[in-house]
């Protein structure tokens, strides 16, 4: 029996629709106020300036109250918008504005008086500025040649891809429970007493710490004028309503935003104001990787909940309504890429604030309580695509909360992702985490855990092109897109190579070149990133910075953990096609080198035989220890070269699949593979098997991602995995059952991520041909949901051709 809808559909409808219907627009408002003060605190310290920059914004930055809503704040214009970062890659605003509304992933729209606010403020003075100029200017020869073109230095060439210059931090969780429990009224004072304390005798005291404490009281002063501006206009409003219910629903906002963030929360729907509040500030202030997370919501919000729901003050119908209103707040909020780069990074207008629910407490106890039914029941009745949720799953996971995911992901709209409590808490430890601490993660962006007030680390790290590197031992360090410049090492000519050996030696030489580039990104990075960018709002929400007075970027924070990553790009793709050279070049020598790079070459044009014999060899996923064993040797090479030189780094760099949408675009510059894969088409997404590949069922994918990681290493990360069935499989109690038996079989294998897609591959054929009939159609993608018909074309076709599992 469906269980009834949340009365939060009446409400919330309208807004929904403008978030379905109408393309984002940008505003520019934040940049332009951002420039203003910046322009004016020049020379003085950068995390100072950045907290008067956020004063500045909070002083004149338009706010808004919606219509309808209940929970409050937004950063731009009404329907879906994004804002600019011209710190971080403002040498592309020109030029992007000019194409951002034709783009074909995602565009957005821009309003001519904004477009003259760019060209004639805000870009002019960002000009050789920016961290993306400095960024691309420092960079060796030989890594800009694999980064970008060096003849503009801007556009990506997707082999060793940094992704640091659109965004500044990566994925992020804040202490929301902090801010909910002594308001940013007891950070201040915390902060100020710290001030009080010092010693201005001290020279570090005096010119590092005294003015880090000064931006922390200077930016919780920040979101809370900024708040009370809404209850200002809120009272306003109220003043002009004649509606009596929705002039008592206005009065009653204004009241909160007087109370919240400021003072403690004193109920639940105050603890939502204040979070939301918290983090739309915090998008304001810094642009991180696709955007700060929500956390633990059904550990930090339950307290509230269940005095609220004792009291007899709430009941869970309006707790869905409250949710409702906070999803449409976040889904309006669009993480716009301005970088074309960016962009093909994340499209659908991606965002990740993921919402984790589930999990151990910190004491080691299942977490599961009566809010983690409630956001799953949210998700399924509220047909947005936002916010992204994450279950967090371990051995003991009761079997209602199980049972409730799957039907929850039996929907079909990809929601919730699973994360592997078995497989990270060990790895968290291993990093130096405590028991409580690693308990404790949350979820953040696509499939990355954080530890709020232990991990420090945040720059975004390399997206490697493997398959390139495969390419290059091809072409003796070149690449068929770039003819005949030197792009890696020159190994020689394969046709020379006399065995499988010689192959392998040359492929690891051109793959190892690859982490050499990429390790020397990161040096670059870290030591530019202190320079460009603080964030005090963050910093004043975390303990370990808190501590040491030392503003978030730095590159040591004391005691922190730094978490750091560099990305395999198109796993899949490399494993089979090294699987295919091995078996049918060397061991069984059915065809020559020069008959494989001549097919090659020509794209199969010509050779469709040797393609359809290529696709026979041993493929990835279908738990075939051929082909896994060349991918755990692979997975090893990685994690050898991250043992071996991520200390010189002073932090962890490690292994990760997690490509957001990018396998398209790195696939747009890799010609035919030896797998059988046509030229420019997408590589293998995270930990997945290639396109079609997976011919054996979802075991045996989940059986290959087992086989292929190597345990002894805790230098890895995130793998994601995507999952399609078709929707008759999982029909009823029995594919519930079977879900959820998946489920934990992929528990007790220590995989880190999966995620499922139940739908039949001829709706998305339909709805590719007819996007108006399909305007709502949800699906998932790698590591977060959107509507299909806002994706590229490639990337439609990207989910049509994975498999569409009809069997278990
Ligand atoms: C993926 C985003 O920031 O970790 O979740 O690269 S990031």
């Amino acid at each position: 029996e469906a269980a009834p809808k949340a009365k939060s559909l009446n409400r919330t409808d309208t807004l929904l629709k403008e978030i379905q219907q109408g393309r984002p627009s940008i505003d520019v408002e934040r940049a332009r106020y951002f420039t203003e003060s910046m322009r004016e605190t020049e020379g003085q310290m950068l995390i100072l300036r950045w907290a008067k920059a956020m004063y500045h914004i909070a002083q004149n930055i338009t706010v808004y109250v919606d219509e309808r809503q209940l929970i409050v704040g937004r950063a731009g214009k009404p329907g879906r918008y994004g804002i600019l970062y011209p710190e971080l890659d403002g040498d592309f605003l020109d030029e992007a504005i000019r194409q951002l509304p034709s783009r074909q992933e995602s565009p957005f729209s821009i309003d001519e008086r904004d477009c003259a606010v760019i060209y004639e403020e805000i870009s002019p003075y960002w000009r050789g500025k920016t961290y993306h100029e400095h960024l691309s200017q420092a960079l060796p020869e030989e890594t800009l040649r694999l980064t970008y073109d060096p003849e503009d230095r801007q556009t990506s060439r997707f082999i060793v891809n940094e992704t640091s210059s659109f965004r500044s931090s990566i994925q992020w969780v804040h202490d929301y429970e902090k801010v909910l429990k002594r308001g940013f009224k007891g950070i201040r004072q915390d902060a100020e007493q710290r001030l009080a304390e010092l010693d201005p005798f001290n020279p570090v005291e005096s010119m590092e710490k005294a003015p880090f404490l000064q931006a922390i009281i200077l930016a919780a002063d920040a979101i809370v004028l900024w708040a009370k501006r809404h209850a200002q206009l809120a009272r306003e409003l109220a003043e002009k309503e004649r509606d009596p219910r929705r002039k008592s629903e206005l009065l009653e906002i204004a009241e909160r935003c007087e109370w919240v963030p400021e003072n403690p929360a004193r109920d639940f729907r105050d603890a939502l104001q204040a979070q939301w509040f918290t983090q739309l500030f915090s998008r304001l202030e810094q642009k991180t990787g696709t955007i700060i997370s929500n956390g633990r919501m059904d550990q930090y919000l339950f307290p509230y909940y269940q005095r609220d729901i004792e009291q007899g003050v709430l009941d869970d119908e309006q707790v869905l309504e409250y949710l409702s209103c906070m999803w449409v707040a976040m889904a309006q909020f669009v993480d716009l890429y301005i970088s074309p780069t960016g962009g093909a990074f994340n499209e659908g207008y991606a965002h990740w604030e993921a919402v984790t629910i589930g999990g151990q407490t910190p004491e080691g106890m299942d977490a599961t309580n009566a809010l983690s039914h409630l956001f799953l029941r949210s998700k399924r009745e509220f047909p947005l695509h936002y916010p992204d949720l994450a279950a967090r799953i371990h051995n003991r996971t009761p079997t209602h909360f199980l049972h409730d995911i799957a039907e929850t992901i039996k929907e079909g709209t990809g929601f919730p992702k699973l994360i592997n409590d078995e497989e990270v808490v060990p790895l968290l430890l291993s990093k130096g985490a405590t028991f409580s601490e690693a308990y404790d993660y949350a979820v953040s962006g696509c499939a990355e855990c954080r530890m709020p007030n232990r991990d420090t680390y945040t720059s975004p790290c390399a997206y490697i092109n493997f398959p390139a590197a495969l390419e290059m031992t091809l072409y003796n360090g070149r690449m068929q897109r770039h003819g005949t410049e030197l792009l890696g090492l020159e190994t020689g000519d394969p046709r020379d190579f006399s065995s499988w050996e010689d192959f392998w030696q040359a492929y690891i030489k051109q793959h190892n070149n690859f982490l050499r580039h990429a390790f020397i990104q990161q040096k670059i990075i870290i030591d530019l990133r202190a320079k460009h960018f603080a964030w005090p709002l963050g910093s004043a929400l975390h303990d370990l910075s808190m501590a040491a007075c030392k503003d978030i970027h730095q590159p040591v924070i004391e005691g922190g953990i730094d978490l750091g990553y560099f990305e395999f790009m198109g796993y899949g793709t490399v494993i089979d096609s090294l699987a295919a050279i091995k078996k049918l070049v060397y061991e069984e020598q059915r065809i020559t080198m020069s008959q494989l790079l001549e097919a090659l070459e020509d794209d199969f044009t010509h050779h469709q035989v040797l393609r359809a014999l290529l696709a026979s060899a041993p493929k990835y996923g279908n738990n075939d220890p051929y082909a896994d064993a060349i991918g755990k040797t692979l997975d090893k090479v990685c994690l050898d070269f991250t043992r071996k030189y991520s200390k010189a780094l002073g932090v962890h760099l490690d292994l990760r699949l997690v490509p957001f949408t990018s396998h398209v675009p790195f696939g747009k510059v890799v010609h035919a593979t030896p797998n059988g894969r046509k030229a420019w088409m997408p590589l293998s997404d995270g930990s997945s098997a290639s396109q079609g590949c997976d011919a054996k069922g979802p075991t045996a994918v989940l059986l290959s991602n087992y086989q292929t990681k190597n345990y002894q290493f805790s230098e890895r990360a995130a793998r994601l995995l995507n999952i399609k069935f078709t929707p008759s499989i999982v029909a009823g109690e029995e594919g519930t059952r079977k879900l959820c038996d998946l489920i934990r079989s992929w528990c007790d294998l220590k995989l880190w991520h999966v995620q499922f897609n139940v739908i039949n591959r001829e709706t998305l054929l339909a709805a590719k041909a007819d996007p108006e009939r399909y305007r709502g159609l949800i699906v998932r993608i790698a590591g977060y949901s959107a509507y299909f018909t806002d994706l590229s074309p490639d990337l439609q076709d990207d989910l049509i051709a994975r498999t569409g599992h009809e069997m278990f």
